[in-house]
């Protein structure tokens, strides 16, 4: 299915580089990019390049596509231990509504946080 973006979107206007970002990975199905109010350091995003606000609104190719995005961004990191995490809706703490999956490095608590 062909990539979909909303115009008023910040993560769309993100992904087509109308707002700058750190980004780490792009291919034709997912956008990754730093955190701006990171968690951790490394706290990166893996974003659909389909505006779906939902995991159920997303296609199947631009989900299958997020998590090899997401361990390549953990392994490249280093992160041995980490979360992956993806919020819906706002009980769920959804803030942004178009599809992202957290990668949150978990550094041992004697690391330096910086
Ligand atoms: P949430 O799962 O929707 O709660 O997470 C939204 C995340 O998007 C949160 O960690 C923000 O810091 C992050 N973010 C961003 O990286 N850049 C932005 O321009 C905006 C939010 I708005």
């Amino acid at each position: 299915m062909a990539a979909k973006h909303l115009a008023n979107c910040i993560f769309c206007k993100i992904i087509k580089g109308e707002i700058p970002s750190y980004k780490l990975i792009e291919n034709e199905f997912v956008f990754s990019f730093l955190d701006i109010g990171p968690l951790s350091r490394g706290h990166a995003l893996v974003i659909p390049k389909y505006h779906g606000e939902k995991l159920h609104d997303v296609p199947d190719e631009y989900l299958a596509a997020a998590l090899p995005a997401a361990k390549k961004i953990a392994v490249a990191l280093g992160a041995e231990n980490y979360n992956i995490l993806q919020n819906n809706g706002r009980i769920a703490h959804q803030e942004v509504d178009h599809v992202h999956f957290h990668v949150i490095p978990k550094p041992r608590a004697s690391d330096d946080e910086g």
